[in-house]
């Protein structure tokens, strides 16, 4: 029996299978409004077969893009136009879920194939930044971010609050809030990028409050019985790790108790230079120690898109749901081509009949 291929309840949602389509920024939307190119893009992954399909990380606010092509969901338009994308992933079988997000000190950039920096100061498609401090995260992005008032992190909050109601009425089933990566949550609780002295820096208490009061607020309007999960970097690889896997570890837990369902393993991502081990499956150690210290479920990225490994790390208990990412940017029917290989008996259950009657026979 294949354990991938086993069905997941999380709330009342069950995914078909084990396998998740991470969220991947498309950089293909105007004025943060997805269109065709969305809705083909994530229909045939859930086509291919996947479990859950996560929407790119979608902002909260303007000044929350990563890009001036990034998704965005601050506004109902943004919202009703979601509602194409999440029928057509449930009409695939699959489950819709979204990723909402702040970029911080790291919005205002360039679309990756347009040079990976931030947008020169002056050029009008590019936005003042803010962050816990006024510190640039470096490397191709040297501007430098405001410092956010008070009032500024009610805002963001709220925003965040907002972003999940809409989701919400866009049908969507599965929220995860982007907490990783260097983006304006992550850089919170990186005392590399948070430098503040007040409520919100200095102590791990404070640096973590920001994360901890969004998840709250947000758990207070997304459904009940729906899954909320959290991304989140529980190791920068900046010589500190043992450090910030043990503060992380505390702070998932945290997550837990304020009413996360699931939280997906990621990386800091909050200064250009660390030492990451990139490899097959790197991250699978760390989320199965999360997984274990936190006693929560948890999903993870980063090298597990070949069926073996895949395979391996859910029948191991690393992790409970893979993310599968790249691999899908090659071939949106991944899970049908993994199951095939790794003899699911069932293949054309994960592919309509369609498909299936034919593949399986010629
Ligand atoms: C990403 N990734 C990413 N992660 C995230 O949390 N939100 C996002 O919007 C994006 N956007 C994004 C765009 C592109 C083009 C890539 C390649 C990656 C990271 C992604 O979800 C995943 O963690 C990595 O791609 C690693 O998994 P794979 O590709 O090795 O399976
Ligand atoms: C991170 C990444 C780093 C190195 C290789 C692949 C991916 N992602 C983060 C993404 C944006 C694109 C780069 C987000 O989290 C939005």
């Amino acid at each position: 029996m294949s354990a991938l291929f086993q069905p997941f309840k999380l709330k009342e949602v069950t995914l078909r299978n084990r396998i998740a389509v991470p969220p991947m920024c498309q950089y293909m939307a105007v004025d943060g409004l997805p269109n065709d190119w969305h809705l083909s893009h994530y229909a045939s992954m859930a086509r291919g077969g996947a479990g859950l399909v996560i929407v790119e990380a979608t902002a909260v606010a303007p000044e929350g893009r990563i890009t001036p092509g990034c998704t965005g969901i601050w506004n109902d338009a943004q919202a009703q136009a979601f509602v194409p994308v999440v029928q057509a992933i449930k009409a695939a079988g699959a489950v819709p879920g979204i990723q909402i997000a702040h970029a911080g000190r790291k919005a205002s950039a360039n679309l990756p194939w347009e040079g990976d920096d931030h947008i020169a100061a002056g050029d009008a498609r590019g936005w003042q930044t803010i962050a816990p401090s006024a510190i640039a995260y470096g490397a191709g992005l040297p501007k430098q971010p405001e410092a956010m008032t008070l009032d500024d992190i009610a805002r963001v909050r709220q925003n965040f609050v907002d972003a999940a109601r809409r989701a919400s009425e866009a049908g969507f089933e599965w929220l995860e809030l982007h907490f990783a990566h260097g983006y304006l949550a992550q850089s919170f609780f990186s005392a590399h990028s948070n430098q503040r002295d007040d409520m919100y820096g200095g102590s791990l208490e404070n640096r973590s409050r920001f994360l901890l009061e969004t998840l709250q607020a947000v758990r207070a309007v997304w459904p009940e019985h729906l899954p909320l999960t959290v991304r989140f970097g529980v190791i920068e690889y900046d010589g500190r790790d043992e450090q910030t896997l043990l503060e992380s570890i505390g702070l998932v837990r945290g997550f837990k108790a304020a009413g996360m369902d699931m939280i997906s393993v990621s990386v800091g991502f909050t200064i250009p230079k660390t030492a990451i081990p990139w490899g097959p499956a790197f991250l699978g150690p760390i989320a199965e120690r999360v997984r274990r210290e936190a006693d929560v479920p948890v999903s993870s990225a980063w090298g597990f898109g070949t069926p073996a490994i895949a395979e391996q790390v859910v029948s191991d208990q690393q992790l409970d749901v893979v993310m599968v990412g790249k691999a899908h940017l090659s071939n949106p029917h991944w899970s049908y081509f993994a199951a095939r290989e790794l003899g699911v008996e069932r293949a054309s259950w994960t592919m309509p009949a369609p498909y299936a009657h034919w593949l399986e026979r010629y």
